[in-house]
């Protein structure tokens, strides 16, 4: 393998060269919000373009360090600020760096034995994601929400936990500004 470069126009988040792009989009979360009425609503008027993630072409495979851009729209479902799916690593001991490019959010962490904690980013803000910990961010901003990512290589990805019952807090917007609440609709992980 040859060393190689990468340019990242930091105003947009996009990544020159790139292997692919994924798009979650409204009609993907179905299930993820709070408010299902809210979430219907939204859907009915418009299948609106959530977040977007720009892959740099790099092996999944240990040793090697995959390295992508989020960029997360700004928006809310009910009361709930646009995020992430958010998941756990499967190799479960894998840290993760995110550096906040733009915009303004939280990083919500949590390890299995429900211990949830969270970072607020904005521009500049390095934050390191431990081994153990499920992640998900959200944008609490009006403009996009823009960080690179970088983690092992053969840390995978485990999306099944949080898809069945999401993080034990919810971010939401209460009276103009963003609140962690306990979420009402969590179930404890089987022991
Ligand atoms: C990968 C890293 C991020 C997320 C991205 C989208 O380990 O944590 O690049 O993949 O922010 O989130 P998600 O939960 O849909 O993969
Ligand atoms: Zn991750």
């Amino acid at each position: 393998m040859k060393p190689f470069k990468t340019l990242l126009n930091m105003k947009s988040g996009e990544l020159n060269p790139y292997k692919g792009v994924i798009e979650r989009r409204l009609s993907d979360t179905k299930g993820m919000w709070l408010d299902a009425q809210a979430y219907s609503k939204l859907l009915n008027q418009e299948d609106k373009l959530i977040y977007k993630v720009y892959e740099v072409d790099v092996p999944q495979k240990s040793g090697q360090l995959p390295h992508c851009t989020t960029i997360i729209y700004p928006g809310k479902v009910g009361s709930e600020y646009f995020m992430t799916k958010g998941h756990f690593h499967l190799k479960e001991d894998t840290a993760e760096i995110y550096f906040c490019l733009q915009g303004e959010g939280y990083l919500l962490m949590q390890t299995r034995q429900e211990q949830v904690s969270y970072i607020q980013m904005k521009s500049g803000t390095i934050a390191y994601v431990p081994p153990y910990q499920g992640h998900r961010t959200m944008n609490t901003g009006d403009e996009e929400f823009i960080f690179l990512a970088v983690y092992p290589g053969d840390a995978g990805h485990d999306y099944k936990a949080v898809e069945e019952r999401g993080f034990a807090k919810v971010l939401v917007e209460e009276r103009g500004s963003p609140q962690l609440m306990r979420n009402p609709k969590y179930v404890s992980e089987p022991e």
